[in-house]
């Protein structure tokens, strides 16, 4: 073990620390990341950088990425494998870290890791094709070809409710291409963040300055960007997290002259049609409002059901929500705490969007011995746990309809025709994912056509889209860029243009152009 890769043991193990060009680098004050099921307990002692650190960072992944490039993509595909396997190895315990950081259920957790398995096993491959094509020219003796090329380095920003999948979407297809990174989790992720990236670096065999982290603030994070921008450091900008922040990073990106990678909120609709299956929709309903605690960006946002259908799909979604099971995220529950005190916080500042004109069954707020919620799994006073809330009654205008609720809040809207359903759906004006239930393949295709969303579920959830389709939203959702597949090659490559004349003249491209000469007034 060479001295800098014992260094960054110690920084996982002790205290986790930006690495910067392989190094460990402390920054100004140290934080503690807390388990948010049991708020007592220490996850891992967290040490911050400035803006300075970022530059730091960006400055070695610039000269790192001339050599990094330079190696044979196959081989930068076996880089991929290879962590994809060490992955595999110790998803039990990335897991775990997960689940005890930010409260994710373990199950959930589990799956979280095999999405960064998945993006592994489909990239391995993409280093043996990284396809270029070859185009016929217009003029003979003369060839034109594609290429792709890296962007350059990469600054990854990515929030912390999938600290470790979501940013494997990016940095697998970016260090594959050829790019170099400059990762910055979220502060309240840092411990599973700090596994990740020593999974990566020992996994891939990645050189110093690769790969590089940063954990820093948002204010600090956005001075260095800003820095590095300016300095030519940073080629690309990946991010992942609200919609307003991701106005501010596009509009420095565009400044620049860059177009970042945009994955924001959502505010997700699931229409349920009279033809539905209604149990389904029910479990879909559940899942996606209250799985993650609310806290995915494709959680379900508001059911719009069908007016002829609204009271039973009331009455068995609340049934099904009542008995859900809500606890401790190591045990089998479908919904843990929320993650972070700056989540439950904002949370209940949506529960006071709750209006008269709205109706709430059971009980909500925060979970307490006056609060208290039956069946609870473990004991609620430990941790930030939350009763999930069904506010019937939404409709268009209300804040609660229009606005991204990250937490266990499902709206319940009605409707009288589908036009008016997806009308609805499309309103608030975000448009990442959106899903339909029903039976009747004409409403399931006039759903896809006319819904403004980047993904679409029929007769299935809101969440968990698959790791190899194009993962992505519009409006206040992103700024139409896609993650995963091949897809994501276009944000982290850029298209090279060849073309080769061999007839050792000059060849005037539209000018000196062989014609046919058809004859136009032949008739039969
Ligand atoms: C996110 O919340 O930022 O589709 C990503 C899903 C997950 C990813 C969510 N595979 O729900």
């Amino acid at each position: 073990m060479n001295e800098a890769t014992s260094r960054r043991t110690r920084g996982l193990r002790g205290l986790v620390t930006s690495i910067v060009d392989g190094v460990p680098v402390s920054g100004g004050h140290t934080l503690p990341s807390t388990n948010p099921a049991r708020l007592d307990e220490v996850v891992g002692e967290v040490s911050f950088g400035d803006a300075s650190t970022f530059v730091r960072a960006a400055e070695s992944a610039k000269k790192a990425q001339e050599e990094w490039a330079a190696i044979p993509a196959p081989i930068r595909g076996r880089a991929i494998a290879h962590i994809g396997r060490l992955i595999e190895d110790n998803a039990e315990a990335l897991a775990k870290l997960v689940t005890a950081e930010i409260g994710k259920p373990y199950a959930e957790a589990l799956g979280e890791v095999r999405e960064i398995i998945d993006t592994c096993d489909f990239f391995l491959g993409e280093g043996r094709r990284l396809y270029g094509q070859t185009v016929p020219s217009e003029m003979p003796d003369k060839q034109l070809f594609t290429f792709r090329r890296p962007v350059g380095t990469v600054a990854v920003i990515t929030a912390g409710n999938f600290p470790v999948a979501v940013p494997a979407w990016y940095i697998v297809p970016a260090l594959l291409a050829g790019n170099t990174i400059v990762w910055k989790p979220a502060e309240y992720s840092a411990v599973s963040s700090a596994a990740f990236h020593e999974l990566f670096v020992r996994g891939g065999g990645l050189p110093d300055g690769v790969f590089n982290v940063v954990h820093a603030d948002g204010a600090a994070t956005f001075s260095g960007l800003e820095q590095s921008l300016e300095a030519g450091l940073i080629d690309k900008v990946g991010f992942t997290g609200s919609s307003a922040v991701g106005r501010e990073i596009g509009a420095l990106t565009g400044r620049y002259l860059q177009t970042a990678c945009l994955e924001l909120g959502g505010k997700n609709p699931l229409v349920v049609t009279p033809s539905a299956d209604l149990e389904l929709a029910v479990e879909g309903a559940l899942f996606s409002g209250f799985g993650t605690a609310g806290q995915r960006c494709t959680s379900l946002g508001t059911v719009i059901v069908h007016e002829s259908i609204h009271e039973e799909f009331l009455v068995r979604f609340n049934s099904a929500v009542a008995g859900a099971k809500v606890g401790d995220p190591m045990q089998e529950v479908l919904m843990g705490p929320m993650m972070d005190g700056k989540f439950a916080g904002r949370f209940e500042d949506f529960l006071d969007w709750i209006q008269p004109h709205h109706t709430v069954q059971a009980a909500h707020g925060k979970i307490t011995e006056d609060n208290p919620r039956d069946g609870f799994v473990g004991d609620p006073s430990t941790g930030l746990y939350y009763h999930p809330v069904v506010v019937d009654g939404v409709r268009p205008g209300d804040r609660i309809f229009m606005e991204e609720t990250f937490g266990p809040i499902v709206g319940i809207a009605s409707y009288q025709s589908l036009n008016e359903a997806i009308e609805m759906a499309n309103a608030p004006g975000y448009g990442l994912s959106s899903s339909i239930y029903t039976t009747d393949p004409k409403d399931a295709f006039t759903f896809r056509d006319k819904i403004s969303a980047g993904m679409v579920s029929i007769n299935n959830s809101t969440s968990g889209a698959e790791a190899h389709l194009p993962f992505g939203g519009n409006g206040k959702s992103g700024n139409g860029s896609r993650q995963s597949g091949v897809w994501v090659l276009d944000q982290f490559t850029r298209w090279q243009a060849v073309n080769w004349d061999y007839s050792g003249r000059l060849q005037k491209a539209q000018m000196d152009i062989v014609e046919l000469t058809p004859n136009t007034t032949f008739r039969l």
